[in-house]
C-alpha cells in the first residue's frame, strides 16, 4: 500500500488513463458503457458514464481511495471513535438513522441509541399532537404556523427538506424558517403570523448562537407582548420549544426540559436533520414519513458502509471529484436538480461540502499541497439551462456537473415532466458530445459563425435518476452526499468535522459591535474599518 504521500501517484495514473480518450470516443469504442459506468443503491440509480474514465482511471482512483485507508476510517466513524479529533468528539449522524432496533453504537463505553431512539419517540408525540390540535397555543387554539428559529446547520437542513418534501407536508400549516440576525427576516415573519396559532421552535446546538438567541429573544418578546396573561411563562411554556444539546442555556431562556428535545456533541450541526433539529419537519410531515426519511438515510449508509469501492455510490462520487478538482484542476461543481422541490438542496450541499472540506492544513496540522474541498454552487434546471449554463457549455473552465431528477412528478400537468426531463437528458448529452465544426457546416451554419455555433462537448456529468421525490429517496440522497464529502475528506486528510474557519468573523463582530453603540472617539481597527464605523454612527445620529 502506497504511503500518504506518495498516495496521489494514483492521481497521476489515473490522469494517464483519462486524458486518453475523450467522452465521445469513449461512449465509440464500448456500446455497454452507460451499463458499465453506472451503479444501483437505496433507490437510487447513478450513471457516470459521461465522465472522462475507463476501467483503467476507475481502478487508479480506487487504488487511491484504498490508500488512504479509507475502509477503516469508514469503520472509525460508524462505531463511535472520536474522529472529529480538533473537538474530540464522535461523529455519529449515522446513529440517528440505524433503523436496526437492535443496533448498538458506544461512544465512551455507553450504548447511545436508547437516547436517539427516546428523542424520536418523543419528537414523534409531540409532532402528533401539534398536528392533531392535542397540542394547542395559550389561549386554546390550534397551532397553525412554525416558525424554526435557527442558523446554519440549524436551518439549511430543515428548510430545504420542508421545500423538498411539501407534497408530504400537512397542508392547513404553515413553516417558516428565521436565521438571519437581519430584523427584516423576523419581522416579514411575525407579519404573516397570529401569535396564539404560533409555535416557535428555538434550534440550537449550543443556544448560544448570536444570530438565533437574538431572533428567539424578540419572538418572545413579541408573542408575550400580544397575548396578555398573568404569567408569561405560561404563555412561553405553549409556545416555545427548544431543539438543543445545551439544557441549562436552554432552562435559563425560560423553556422547560419537558420542551427540549435534545441531541448530543456528536452530532455535526451540518449533519443534524435527522436529530431533533428535524423536529419542524417532522410536524410537517408527520412521524410515519420522517421514520421513512430515516430509513433512505439508513439505506444509503449500509451501501456505503459494505459496497465494494468500486461498486460504492459515495465513494465513486467522491473519486471522480478528486480527479478533476486535482487532475484537471477545476475549482467547483455545479448541482443542478431537476425538481423544483429541490430548490434549497445546492445551498444545503454547499454548507455540507465547503464547510466540512473548505481546510487548508492536513491532519497534522501542516499546510496541504493539494487542492481541498471544491466550490459548490447550483440552482434547479431548467432555470440555470437560461442563464449561466452558457459558461459550462463553451466557456474556458472546467465544471462537472451533478444532474439529478426524477422520473415521476407529484404534479402531472400536462407534458410538463416530460419536458423537463428531456431538457435534463439532452444537457448532459450536449455536455459529453458538443457539436463539431463539420456538424454545423452540415445544417448550413455560414463559415463565419461555426467558431460560436461549435461545441467542444467532453464536458463531465454525472445523472442521478430515482422513481419519485420521497422521504426515502431524499434521505438516501443527503447520505450520498455526505459519505461522499466524507470519503474526500479522508483523502485530502482534513478534518471535515470541525469549522474553526467561521470564528473569528464571530469574535470580531462582538467587538465592532460593542463600537457601534458606544460613543467613543477611540476605536482599535485598521483605518478602513475605523471609518466605516464612524460613518455608520454617524449616519444613524451616534
Ligand atoms: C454546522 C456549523 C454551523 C452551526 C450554526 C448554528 O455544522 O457548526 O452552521 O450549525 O453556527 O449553531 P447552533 O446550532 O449552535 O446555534
Amino acid at each position: 500500500m502506497a504511503g500518504n504521500t506518495d498516495k496521489w501517484a494514483y492521481l497521476d495514473e489515473a490522469m494517464v488513463a483519462s486524458s486518453r480518450k475523450t467522452i465521445k470516443e469513449l461512449f465509440a469504442e464500448d456500446p455497454a458503457r452507460a451499463e458499465k459506468f453506472s451503479i444501483d443503491a437505496a433507490g437510487w440509480h447513478f450513471d457516470y458514464s459521461k465522465n472522462r474514465v475507463d476501467r483503467a482511471t476507475m481502478k487508479a482512483l480506487v487504488q487511491l481511495a484504498e490508500a488512504s485507508g479509507l475502509k477503516d476510517e469508514i469503520e472509525r466513524m460508524f462505531t463511535g471513535e472520536k474522529i472529529n479529533r480538533t473537538e474530540n468528539r464522535a461523529v455519529l449522524h449515522t446513529a440517528l438513522r440505524n433503523c436496526d432496533p437492535k443496533a448498538k453504537v458506544l461512544v465512551d463505553g455507553k450504548d447511545v441509541m436508547p437516547d436517539v431512539r427516546a428523542v424520536l419517540e418523543k419528537m414523534g408525540d409531540f409532532a402528533e399532537k401539534v398536528r392533531s390540535g392535542a397540542h394547542r397555543g395559550f389561549t386554546g387554539k390550534r397551532i397553525k404556523y412554525v416558525v424554526n428559529i435557527g442558523i446554519g446547520g440549524s436551518d439549511l437542513g430543515p428548510v430545504m427538506a420542508n421545500i423538498a418534501l411539501t407534497p408530504y407536508s400537512k397542508r392547513g400549516m404553515k413553516f417558516f424558517f428565521v436565521s438571519n440576525v437581519d430584523s427584516t427576516h423576523l419581522a416579514e415573519t411575525l407579519r404573516q403570523v397570529k401569535p396564539a396559532e404560533t409555535l416557535f421552535l428555538v434550534a440550537s446546538k449550543t443556544f448560544t448562537t448570536q444570530e438565533t438567541m437574538s431572533n428567539a429573544n424578540a419572538a418572545k418578546a413579541w408573542l408575550v407582548d400580544s397575548i396578555p396573561s398573568v404569567n408569561p411563562n405560561d404563555v412561553v411554556a405553549k409556545h416555545f420549544v427548544a431543539l438543543s444539546t445545551a439544557a441549562k442555556e436552554v432552562s435559563e431562556f425560560g423553556v422547560s426540559l419537558d420542551n427540549m428535545f435534545p441531541f448530543w456533541d456528536w452530532v455535526g450541526g451540518r449533519y443534524s436533520l435527522p436529530s431533533a433539529i428535524g423536529l419542524s419537519l417532522m410536524i410537517a410531515i408527520g412521524r410515519r414519513n420522517f421514520a421513512k426519511l430515516l430509513r433512505g438515510y439508513w439505506k444509503m449508509d449500509r451501501h456505503f458502509r459494505t459496497a465494494k469501492f468500486d461498486r460504492n455510490m459515495p465513494v465513486v462520487m467522491a473519486l471522480l471529484g478528486i480527479l478533476y478538482s486535482n487532475g484537471y484542476g477545476a475549482e467547483t461543481y455545479c448541482c443542478l436538480p431537476y425538481d423544483q422541490y429541490l430548490s434549497r438542496f445546492p445551498a444545503y450541499l454547499q454548507q455540507m461540502d465547503m464547510e466540512s472540506n473548505g481546510k487548508g492544513v492536513d491532519r497534522a496540522g501542516k499546510p496541504v499541497d493539494r487542492e481541498t474541498g471544491p466550490i459548490v454552487w447550483g440552482e434547479p434546471g431548467t432555470n440555470g439551462q437560461h442563464s449561466f449554463y452558457q459558461l459550462i457549455h463553451q466557456g474556458t473552465h472546467l465544471i462537472p456537473c451533478d444532474f439529478i431528477g426524477f422520473c415521476q412528478t407529484h404534479n402531472p400537468i400536462g407534458d410538463l415532466h416530460d419536458k423537463l426531463m428531456a431538457n435534463l437528458f439532452a444537457q448532459t448529452e450536449a455536455l459529453a458530445f458538443g457539436k463539431t465544426a463539420e456538424e454545423c457546416r452540415a445544417e448550413g451554419v455560414p463559415e463565419d459563425l461555426v467558431p460560436f455555433k461549435t461545441f467542444e462537448g467532453n464536458r463531465p456529468t454525472n445523472t442521478l435518476l430515482a422513481d419519485k421525490l420521497t422521504p426515502e429517496s431524499l434521505g438516501a440522497l443527503v447520505a450520498l452526499y455526505e459519505h461522499k464529502v466524507f470519503t474526500q475528506g479522508v483523502i485530502f486528510n482534513v478534518y471535515s468535522f470541525d469549522q474553526w474557519g467561521v470564528q473569528l468573523g464571530k469574535v470580531l463582530a462582538k467587538g465592532v459591535l460593542a463600537d457601534l453603540v458606544a460613543n467613543k472617539p477611540e476605536m482599535r481597527h485598521d483605518s478602513s474599518t475605523n471609518a466605516l464605523i464612524a460613518r455608520y454612527r454617524r449616519a444613524v445620529g451616534r
